[in-house]
């Protein structure tokens, strides 16, 4: 039962270049990660280049600056959780997901499923002018005053414009993103094992296009970026608790069940 789902990605054939079969697994792994992220990434990068400039006025912003904090906590966490969502839709596509126990995928998308939604960020941030696309236009920091974590969104957009410095092809956010959420270090798995054994590969598929980008260095860069991305969401889950402490109705009764169930 084992085989079904990861049997091409075997630790049998990590040595991939010299064997012509699992080359040519490696590059199916790759393109069906790529469709995958390309399916459920909801702009492409061209649609976002194109509205780049699309900026809130001075009203609108002064609208979400003066929603309480509950209001405004309640209206990123729906952005949030419809976000995590595509992620989820992602990782569904991930060749072997599927084949990891209930209980392993939803400890892979406990732990992951926010910090993919950081990567994905990158897309949809403007560097020139340091703002992000949310609801429909960009938008700077100071649009998320009124949710009180200033050191949280200030982290966020520095990580984002860090990712933008990288300028990675879609092909790499994609195995990146991949490589973000199955790893077998994260808690709580049963099958330790399995979910090594596609991570592994994974792990070849990001390898293999960075090789052929002739960008090998990368590599190196984006497991120290995955350090980051731990780092931001224990500040995201503290900032929750912080919240969920001083707004118990709004973060029981108004929250989206999925927001509540992946990160409360
Ligand atoms: C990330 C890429 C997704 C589309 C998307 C939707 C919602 C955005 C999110 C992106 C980036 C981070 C974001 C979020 C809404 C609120 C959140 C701007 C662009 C900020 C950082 C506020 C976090 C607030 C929590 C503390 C509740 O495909």
């Amino acid at each position: 039962h084992d085989l079904m789902g990861i049997h091409p990605y075997s630790p049998l054939e990590d040595s991939y270049s010299l064997h012509p079969h699992s080359l040519r697994n490696t590059d199916e792994l790759c393109a069906s990660i790529v469709r995958s992220h390309r399916e459920t990434s909801q702009y492409r990068v061209e649609e976002l280049h194109a509205l780049r400039w699309k900026l809130f006025s001075r009203d609108e912003i002064q609208a979400y600056q003066s929603k309480t904090v509950d209001e405004m906590w309640q209206h990123c966490a729906i952005r949030l959780t419809d976000a995590v969502q595509y992620v989820v839709e992602f990782a569904k596509h991930i060749p072997g997901f599927r084949m990891l126990s209930q209980n392993d995928q939803i400890a892979l998308l406990k732990a992951g499923s926010m910090e993919v939604v950081l990567v994905r960020m990158s897309r949809f941030f403007n560097t020139e002018n340091n703002t992000v696309f949310f609801d429909g236009k960009f938008a700077g920091t100071e649009i998320f005053k009124s949710l009180v974590c200033g050191d949280l969104i200030t982290a966020v957009f520095d990580f984002a414009h860090d990712i933008c410095a990288l300028k990675l092809t879609e092909q790499q956010i994609a195995l990146f993103s991949a490589l973000v959420l199955i790893n077998a270090d994260r808690p709580c798995l049963e099958d330790r094992g399995r979910v090594q054994r596609v991570q592994r590969g994974v792990e070849l598929g990001l390898t293999h296009i960075l090789h052929r980008d002739n960008q090998e260095g990368l590599m190196h860069k984006l497991y120290q970026r995955m350090a980051v991305l731990r780092s931001l969401c224990s500040l995201h889950t503290e900032k929750l608790c912080w919240f969920s402490q001083r707004y118990p109705l709004t973060a029981h009764s108004l929250f989206p069940p999925l927001y509540k169930e992946l990160f409360a």
